[in-house]
Formats: C-alpha cells, structure tokens, sequence
C-alpha cells in the first residue's frame, strides 16, 4: 500500500514538472530568464477559457458575499455580472445601470449608486485564493475607454500594493479640468496600515507618463517584489525602483508579508466621475494575461499557526485579524522560527480594563473529537509581568487558561495545556471553529507588556484514551517548509524515516522525545515524505518540503 501511494506521487510529480515547463513563459523583463524565475500555476492564468477558473479566483459580491472586503469604491460597487472571459480575454466592465440594487451603504461618506441613485455605476473586481510572497508579477491588459481606473494590485496583513493603478479617459466634459496627460500615467502605490508605523499615512507614489494613453491598446506593466527591493516594468523595460534600505529609513517598508492579487475597475471622485454619456455602452478593461514567476515557490502552504502567512483552508487563504489599534501585531522582529511572530506590545500604558484578542479566520480549526493539547513557543520581556494567557475555541466554546506567571523570561519557552472535547471543530467559514488568544486586564500586572508567541500547535494526545483512538494519533512537523532543521512532534516515539519522491529513505532517525530536533541541512531543496514507526504501528506520513 505504502509503495503504491509513493509510485502514483512519484509519477504525478513528474508529470506535473513536464506541465510547468512546457507551460513556462520569461518575463518579458528578463526573456532569457537569467534570474532563475519559476513560474507559479497557482497564481497565473492567460485567461483563454470561456469562464473565469473558479479554483484561482473568487468574484466579489457573488451571490451577495464579500467575504468582508472592500466593495467597491463608491459611487461604484462591485457585481459579478461585470466579470466575463471571452476571446483570451478578462473583461471587468463598468456600466451605468439603473435597475441594479445597490447595497444600502456607504463607502468613505458616499452611497453605492450615488445620493438618490444619481451615480448607478457597477464595476468589477476578482481576487486571488491564494496568497505569495516575493516574484515578479506581470499583467498584458488594455485600460478601458472611460472615467474608470484599471488596477492590478495586491494586499496582505497591514500592507497593501498598487502595482497598477491606471486611468483610461477623463469624463466628457473634463469637470475637474484634469491633465491630459493623466491618460498617459502608469501609476503606482504602495501602502502601509500598520497603526503604529510613523509612515501609516504616507504611501509610496510613483507617476510615470509612459508617453502612450493607456487606453490605447494593450501594454505590458511588470512588478518586482523582492525582499529587499521593488522595481516596476514597462513593455519589459525598467522604469522604477525603491529599495527596502531607503525605505525602512522612513519606516515604509512593510512588505514582508504574503500578499493577495487582485484585479478590479474603480471610479474616482478626484479625477470625475463618469456621466452616463461616459458608459453608453459598457466600459471594458481588457486583460490578456496575469503571470507570476517566483525565486522559490511559496503560492500556498504558508505556516499560519506560526504566523508567517494565511491559513489555507476549503479553498480560500485568510488571514490572522486583530483591531489595528490593538497591541497584537504580527511582527518580524523577532521569532521562533521564520520570519513572523505574534507581538503583544502597548506603545502607550495599558488601560485599566481592557480585552485585546487575536483572531484566527472561522472555520480553520479542524479538531477531533477527545483528549488534545495546545502547544505554542511564547517569549515575554523580562520587564513585563504577565500571569495568564487565554486561549479561546469558538465552536465548540471551550475557555483555556494558561498559567504563564513561572514562564522563564527573556528566552522563548514552550507552553501546552491539555483539554478535551466531546464534540468536533465545527468546519463553518461563517461561524466555525477558530482560535482567538485574548490578554485581560486581569492577566497582566502593571501597565506595560510585551511578549510574543509563534510555532502553535495541536495534537491528539493520551489522557487516558482508548487504545483505538490512540491508533488514530497522527504527528506534527515543523517548520515545513524547512532548511536547516526540522522538529516532530508526537506522543509515539519509534524511528523517523525521510524519503525522497523516489521512494528512497534518505535519512533515519530514531525517535525518544516527545519533541525531536532533526538536522535536514545537508538534504537537498526538495519535497520529501516523512514518516515515524514505532514498534507497533506506522504513523500518517506527511510531505515535507526543504527550501
Ligand atoms: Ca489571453
Ligand atoms: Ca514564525
């Protein structure tokens, strides 16, 4: 059984590999690919079908969900009737349509539709189910012949990127006496949320008139996102740049976390609205392609309990929440393992009472029924007197209180508390399981607190079970993916075997801790399976992947 599992991956890895090849297209930035650029399927798409690929994107207001994102900016609002693909195209139309039922609020002061309907606009908007981090991106598209924008952007935790943000034509009549040159404009922004950043609200804006209008026919725009740089791209030709060094001087750099695509039409008020005169006939922005290259792949499998991106789940990515103006943050300046942690931290004394709590989206948590433990690395700052943590699970509600008053200061220490459940995480996206970790006013002695948490985990555990259910205790790994070493954890001890997608074991190791530290430094890049024996039996093997 075990030799037909790893013969069907080793064959559907191969198959796959011949895919991504054959599917491979350079940037036009570098055509002879001399940056080592991989494409990424997950993100990509040439849009040559007759439907929009329901497994990459998700079309905003369909069937009456927004999935709490932006809406539109308004008098315009997003409706899934204005996004078709047709002739190799993605066309997201602008119209003025009068019969269409607005939603009944407001956005920044102005209602959808306009005061009193005067502004009937519907506009389009689709975006990415999955989240990356760093990689080209590139988009070949043609802005629409209106007052509307045209925007390929993306956001993340806190940060938000407008790779393109193009205008086609100013309104008839040019009622606010616009430059002609705004339709020649290829035009960038990046943008910071974070609360406590000095530059919250001081975006990056970068104006090029590439001597062309936009709307005139189809143009390549191209953005490179690197760790310590960004660059933007015309027709494959260089045209801006902004390093991380420079900007972290003016505390603007704040993309380090996965973002999410999206691709939307928006009317701005600032540059005129249309008149019905402008959308006669539907606008359309024209998009051939979207094409994503990365230095290493990353387009999926973020580690969301130790915060280093989304979660992942029943086909959509969202994110860890918290009120911006409250102390939990994620942050990079210091982790356990990667490059992401959970800080708490008050820039100002603590109120006396308060409740401040981070928020894990519904429906992540998929916990089984009986005796499990929470396990998390916490480091707290030898100035601060912490004595309990809360650990919240929403659905079935169980209260934990974690006693963390003799947790070793200065230094990160893991922590657990077992807990039973009779009944199983409820999976709802609405209303579901998730796990929300919550200070009190009552948990922390004086006004001051910072701490961090990473590396969270679950598992099944033995609290006096059966042995049947013992059998079902599967192991945890992480980080994955991993570089120089890897920890597994599980209650079964025995020995941890590695495999190559050949099916070969390239590393065994035997197991005597509840936690075991492998080295994995000298495997090479890679996916790999991994799996523990013991005595009696062989537990769930696992991918594991080193980068
Ligand atoms: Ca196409
Ligand atoms: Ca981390």
């Amino acid at each position: 059984m075990k030799l037909n599992y790893l013969h069907v991956l080793q064959w559907s890895f191969v198959v796959c590999c011949a895919l991504s090849i054959s599917a491979q297209n350079n940037p036009m930035s570098d055509p002879t690919n001399a940056s080592g650029w991989v494409f990424c399927d997950l993100l990509s798409d040439e849009f040559n079908g007759t439907s929009l690929d329901k497994n990459k994107w998700w079309i905003l207001g369909e069937n009456g969900d927004y999935r709490s994102k932006w809406k539109g900016r308004a008098p315009g609002q997003f409706a899934p009737q204005n996004v078709k693909v047709e002739n190799g195209n993605l066309i997201l139309s602008s119209q003025w349509e009068p019969n269409f039922t607005f939603l009944n609020e407001s956005q920044d002061g102005t209602p959808y539709g306009g005061v009193n309907k005067s502004h009937p606009i519907t506009q389009a908007a689709i975006i990415s189910e999955r989240f990356f981090k760093y990689g080209y991106m590139e988009i070949r598209c043609k802005l629409a012949e209106a007052p509307v924008t045209g925007a390929f952007w993306t956001t993340g935790y806190h940060s938000e990127i407008d790779m393109v943000e193009n205008y086609g034509k100013r309104p008839i009549g040019n009622p606010k006496n616009r430059p002609e040159s705004l339709e020649r404009k290829y035009r960038t922004n990046l943008i910071n949320w974070d609360s406590e950043s000095i530059s919250v609200n001081d975006p990056i804006k970068v104006e090029t008139d590439v001597n062309v209008r936009v709307a005139s026919d189809y143009y390549v725009y191209g953005f490179e996102w690197d760790k310590d740089y960004v660059k933007i791209f015309f027709n494959g030709v260089e045209i801006n740049r902004f390093t991380r060094a420079e900007l972290e001087v003016k505390d603007q750099w704040k993309y380090m976390y996965p973002q999410e695509l999206w691709l939307d039409t928006e009317v701005f008020e600032w540059y005129g609205l249309p008149a019905m005169a402008d959308l006669n006939v539907p606008a359309e922005f024209k998009i051939d392609y979207v094409r994503i290259w990365q230095k290493e792949k990353n387009a999926q499998d973020f580690n969301a309990l130790g915060f280093e991106g989304p979660f992942y789940y029943q086909g959509r990515s969202s994110n860890w929440y918290a009120n911006n103006t409250h102390p939990w943050k994620m942050k990079n300046d210091k982790a356990a393992t990667g490059d992401l942690s959970l800080r708490f931290k008050n820039t100002t004394p603590l109120p006396a009472t308060f409740t401040y709590t981070m928020y894990s989206p519904y429906g992540v948590l998929n916990l089984p029924t009986g005796d499990n433990e929470i396990k998390m690395k916490i480091w707290i700052d030898p100035n601060t007197a912490v004595n309990n943590l809360r650990v919240i699970l929403r659905n079935p509600f169980k209260i934990m209180d974690i006693d963390i008053s003799g947790v070793q200061k200065g230094k990160w220490v893991e922590i657990s508390k077992g807990f039973t459940r009779n009944v199983a995480s409820d999976l709802s996206i609405t209303n579901g399981d998730r796990l929300e970790i919550q200070l009190r006013n009552t948990d922390v002695v004086g006004s001051n607190a910072l701490l961090y948490i990473d590396d969270i985990s679950f598992q099944k555990v033995n609290l006096g079970l059966k042995t049947s259910e013992i059998e079902k205790t599967s192991f945890k790994v992480f980080p994955n993916p991993a570089n120089e070493s890897v920890t597994v954890v599980s209650s079964e001890n025995g020995t941890v075997t590695i495999f190559n997608m050949l099916g070969v074991a390239v590393k065994k190791v035997t197991k005597n801790t509840q936690s075991q530290v492998i080295s994995v430094a000298d495997l090479n890049k890679g996916m790999y399976l991994i799996s523990i024996h013991s005595n009696t039996k062989t537990l769930a093997t696992q991918k594991l992947i080193i980068e």
